[in-house]
């Protein structure tokens, strides 16, 4: 399939809260380099982004400060764009989900597929909060996972171990609004029947997108595989698109239902305003000849893969997406970013810290970014690929080009006289990286690309340091003239290849060079600067970074780290009040410990024979990993649950409950009394 132009979308960060590091590597950084690249190259593409301004977690924040939601948006919206376009990400629209086109947009979309038929309509039981008055959607119902127990695992995921959940698969479900108990509620939704696609999305992704990168197409293929659900694509919520239908007052269009409609109104937007640019958007969205693109992190490949997809090919006149590149996550000095934790970089207060570093930073990401797997970002890693690839390669490398320029010929581009093997060789090394560098990231291998630029500069750098101008300025001009004309030629091919990648630096190169115009075509041009030209004002193109920078950044983030640590660990909240009749209900007894053994193939488990004083029982306790030696337990007394429901667990039956101290810093330790006590004593 041959195509005519790009449309290349990014992920819309939810606005509420800043962009940091993560969101910059694992999307928009490989976003901008593609789309820069392809317009270097001459070709028609449009860069679209936005905030995604709809969902509970907006709502949840809006709350929690006692403002509105819009009030949020506003905010956060602002800053999420400006820290894009300080970081020179090149969108050529970046609109939100609240805007009066994505209403019209979103809603639109929906009442097509809702005439055609394409939803099911079915009423179910949901959780609502009577004390709050509403439907307990996603994010606001939180209890215990069960797959990993994580006690505040929300309604639609567990953040700790990645699965997506129901609001029914979570254990003791509470309001996230009231922290009350939820009741069960009949309420009417709307669902698109995923199951009705499955056959054609195995087709378009298994069979006809191989090609796709394996950490996509495992997951697609993980989630086809287990079989398709219907899903519903609205919500009782007073925050998103209303939906567009008589009997639907209180509903809105689920948040993920109408994000990725955000793409298509954001080109909307795009083209009413520039249409002699962009032209009509229906040719971004509705002309085969278009590939359209996906950039997003590895969290969003369900909804970009199969529910947008579904949702195009339901409407029926829509391209879907050629390629998903998505990335996995960044890390930051070994822990997972987390905004709630503020462990983070954000990129504001970057570059407050680096003015005017967007490229380090850009490259650092670059050269160390999630393509495969997870990374991690550390400070060191940060300066060492500053100090010794940007400034000692790079930089060194143009610095030494253009002051020996100034030096020998006053800052005019000498002539080339004849060339020997070793000139001929070096502008032939990097004719030959151009496609290599295209290959690369044409297939989103843009690590690879940027090392392979990187390497342009160091053939170049070894090129100065072989052929050593410095020490013939006294014998041979003629040669110093020819070696430094042959250095600038390939400074100049530096400016472009490096642009996509770092477009700070290579514009302030290209004025050094005095250059202005340059497009990926000129590539592997060897007449790219002219000789008598001028060149401009030498100034370094990028500047060491000390130790006290970096040991500063590292101090933020332990203090960060010791202030989560003191929240973690402090005490946990008191229950829920309970009447004398119920704490009168549990029969809590002395018994002596008799056998204490290791349950096998069950890490947690012990299994105790207790002198009740009644004639023994057995019971189950999980606090093996706290207690390696659990035979030293035989003799000693302790407490437990005499009245509680027998249970079995892995085939044996536990009569009771032992009783246990859960200390802040996580361990279990066993109650036992002081003073020899009767077995079978009752603790009142
Ligand atoms: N806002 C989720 C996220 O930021 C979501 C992406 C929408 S893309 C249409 O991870
Ligand atoms: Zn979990």
């Amino acid at each position: 399939m041959s195509f005519k132009r790009t449309n290349i979308t990014t992920a819309l960060p939810y606005a509420n809260g800043p962009v940091h590091i993560g969101h910059l590597a694992g999307v928009y950084v490989p976003a901008d380099i593609y789309a820069r690249y392809l317009r270097s190259k001459g070709e028609e593409v449009v860069f679209i982004g936005g905030s995604d301004e709809h969902g509970v977690p907006i709502t949840i924040k809006a709350r929690k400060e006692g403002v509105t939601p819009q009030d949020i948006v506003d905010r956060y919206h602002e800053i999420i764009k400006k820290s894009f376009e300080d970081f020179g990400i090149s969108f050529d629209v970046y609109s939100r989900t609240t805007s009066k086109t994505h209403y019209k947009v979103s809603s639109d979309f929906f009442k097509t597929l809702y005439d055609k038929g394409e939803f099911i309509e079915q009423t179910s039981e949901q959780y609502y909060d009577e004390e709050a008055k509403q439907f307990l959607a996603d994010r606001y119902i939180i209890g215990k996972c069960p797959h990993c127990s994580n006690e505040r695992a929300y309604g639609d995921q567990c953040e700790q171990c990645g699965t997506s959940l129901n609001p029914t698969d979570l254990i003791n479900p509470q309001s996230a609004i009231s922290g009350s108990k939820p009741v069960m509620r009949q309420t009417k939704h709307w669902y698109l029947p995923l199951n009705n696609h499955e056959q054609w999305l195995r087709e378009f992704i298994l069979d006809n997108h191989k090609e796709w990168k394996t950490n996509v197409y495992g997951q697609c293929k993980s989630w086809l595989d287990m079989g398709l659900q219907p899903r519903a694509v609205s919500r009782d919520l007073d925050w998103g698109v209303p939906l567009p239908l008589p009997d639907a007052a209180g509903k809105v269009l689920y948040v993920w239902f109408d994000a990725p409609i955000g793409y298509i109104s954001n080109t909307v937007e795009l083209c009413e305003q520039a249409p002699e640019k962009f032209g009509d958007w229906k040719k971004w969205w509705k002309d085969p000849e278009t590939r359209l693109v996906h950039f997003i992190g590895k969290d969003n490949i369900v909804f970009h893969c199969i529910v947008f997809p579904a949702m195009l090919k339901a409407e029926g006149s829509f391209i879907l997406p050629d390629n998903v590149p998505a990335n996995e996550f960044l890390n930051l000095e070994g822990d997972k970013i987390s905004t709630s934790r503020n462990w983070a970089v954000w990129l504001h207060e970057y570059l407050e810290e680096f003015p005017e570093k967007q490229d380090v930073l850009r490259y650092v990401l670059t050269a160390n970014a999630p393509e495969t797997k997870d990374n991690d970002f550390t400070w060191k890693d940060f300066q060492a690929r500053n100090n010794s690839e940007l400034v000692a390669i790079y930089g060194n490398f143009i610095n030494r080009t253009l002051v020996l320029t100034q030096k020998y010929f006053d800052g005019k581009v000498p002539q080339r006289y004849d060339m020997e093997d070793i000139d001929k060789n070096v502008l032939a090394q990097v004719a030959a990286g151009k496609a290599k560098i295209e290959n690369l990231i044409d297939e989103f291998h843009f690590r690879d690309a940027l090392r392979e630029v990187m390497n342009l500069a160091r053939i170049g750098n070894k090129y100065l340091a072989d052929t050593e101008p410095w020490k013939l300025a006294k014998t041979d001009m003629n040669r110093v003239a020819t070696i430094l004309n042959v250095s600038l030629q390939i400074s100049a091919n530096l400016s472009i290849a490096f642009e996509p990648f770092l477009p700070f630096s290579s514009k302030r190169l290209r004025n050094m060079l005095n250059i202005t115009s340059f497009s990926w075509t000129d590539f592997g041009k060897t007449d790219l600067i002219k000789t008598g030209d001028r060149i401009g004002n030498v100034q370094l193109l990028f500047e060491m970074i000390e130790d006290q920078a970096i040991d500063f950044q590292i101090n933020k983030l332990q203090q960060t780290k010791q202030a989560n640590t003191a929240v973690e660990q402090s005490i946990k909240p008191i229950k829920e009040t309970v009447d004398f009749e119920d704490f009168q209900k549990i029969d809590i007894r002395v018994g002596k410990v008799l056998e204490c053994t290791k349950v096998p193939k069950a890490d947690k488990l012990l299994q105790f024979k207790i002198d009740d004083g009644m004639g023994g029982r057995t019971i189950l306790s999980g606090i093996a990993q706290h207690y390696s030696e659990p035979e030293k337990l035989v003799g000693s007394q302790i407490c437990f649950i005499a009245n509680f429901a027998p249970r079995k667990i892995r085939g044996i039956e536990s009569q009771g409950m032992i009783l246990s101290a859960d200390t802040p810093d996580g361990k279990l330790i066993l109650l036992q009394p002081n003073n020899f006590i009767d077995e079978g004593s009752m603790i009142v």
